[in-house]
């Protein structure tokens, strides 16, 4: 089970396993109003499991010039015809930048800047993207297996999670016959 390699295979300093180590995780009830079609979202279980996010919080949230780094877990699914997807959000601090990496699975990265620019990034094991400062930031699983991703922040970004559930992001991606369309 690869879920379970982080954080044993990531910390090669032994003195680190084990330390601010968080994990959470989301599951269906927690994305309730990201998803277009209401009626198949009310249908499925309200419990069934949609991510977990492991992360590495080694200073205090908040602490400029430090980093946090963290595994996402986005298990495969749809609601209606639109891929599973993480809450996304901006930064806090708005100008904080994040890098992200593809390790396992096929996702999308969908992105939006400030003007509400939408576009997104295929997703692979070993993909390399990099979200600028001001733009909000939300993956997709666009295959039918696990799919997961690395992610490196500053530790003085922050999230801010209540525009996008506001105003959610200006193009979906939908599946239509068998490929995902930013719509
Ligand atoms: C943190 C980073 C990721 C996400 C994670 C879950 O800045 O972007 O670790 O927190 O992928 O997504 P979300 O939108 O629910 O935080
Ligand atoms: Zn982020």
């Amino acid at each position: 089970n690869k879920k379970i390699i982080f954080p044993e295979l990531f910390f090669t300093d032994k003195n680190l396993v084990g330390r601010d180590v968080c994990k959470i995780s989301r599951n269906l009830s927690d994305l309730k109003g990201i998803f277009a079609d209401v009626e198949a979202f009310e249908k499925m279980p309200q419990d069934k499991l949609a991510y977990e996010v492991s992360s590495f919080l080694p200073e205090k949230e908040g602490t400029p010039g430090g980093l946090y780094f963290g595994i996402t877990y986005l298990y495969p699914g749809k609601v209606g015809n639109e891929y599973m997807m993480t809450k996304g959000h901006y930064h806090a601090s708005i100008d904080r930048a994040e890098f992200y990496w593809g390790l396992e699975g096929e996702g999308m990265l969908i992105l939006m800047d400030e003007q509400r620019n939408v576009w997104a990034e295929r997703v692979f094991p070993g993909s390399l993207h990099y979200i600028p400062g001001g733009v909000a930031h939300r993956m997709a699983n666009v295959g039918s297996s696990l799919f997961s991703f690395a992610a490196c922040w500053p530790s003085d970004a922050g999230h801010n999670y209540a525009e996008i559930a506001e105003k959610g992001f200006s193009a979906r991606l939908i599946e239509v016959n068998g490929i995902p369309h930013l719509i």
